[in-house]
């Protein structure tokens, strides 16, 4: 009699856990349909681009890339989180001396590439909050303007590239 009470009492308890297992069920969500570009809107391609790396103490350096709209648009400004200021810059003869200065557009005619390249136009990074070193990335959001004067905005990823460098290649 008593081995069989015993027997009663030690039944497992296990079937309780058992119940609660369960196949994760894979969340599929459909792509979002945000965000894709209208027809017709006025596209800029930006052909590589590239941030000079700085030394401990710069504050200024500057960014260079090509671009070419698809229809006449002017860069009217650019700004990225690692510069207190940004300009557009151009490089001008004044009385001999090659001098820099900053513009308040940059035109884009439709199609054409336009250079901005070490010696000519360039993003300048001004107060630069620390050093830039190569192989870090720096986002630069460019803001263009087309005809009919609707502004929009280009983020971009840049590589920084040694001190020297001229071009990338
Ligand atoms: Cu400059």
């Amino acid at each position: 009699m008593i081995a069989t009470l015993r027997s009663t009492l030690s039944r497992p308890l296990a079937p309780l856990f058992t119940a609660t297992r369960r196949t994760a069920a894979a969340l599929v969500l459909s792509p979002v349909l945000l965000g894709l570009p209208l027809a017709a809107q006025a596209q800029v391609t930006v052909k590589d681009p590239w941030v000079r790396a700085t030394v401990a103490g710069q504050k200024a350096t500057g960014a260079f890339m090509t671009l070419t709209a698809d229809s006449a648009q002017s860069l009217v400004e650019a700004r990225s989180p690692v510069a207190g200021v940004v300009e557009i810059h151009e490089m001008k003869m004044e009385g001999g001396v090659m001098r820099m200065r900053a513009i308040p557009s940059l035109s884009l005619p439709a199609g054409k590439g336009v250079s901005l390249a070490p010696g000519g136009y360039h993003v300048m990074l001004m107060d630069i909050k620390s050093e830039l070193k190569q192989g870090q990335t720096v986002p630069i959001t460019l803001v263009l303007e087309g005809a009919d004067r609707q502004r929009k905005s280009v983020e971009l990823q840049v590589p920084v590239m040694a001190v020297n460098a001229s071009a990338p290649k």
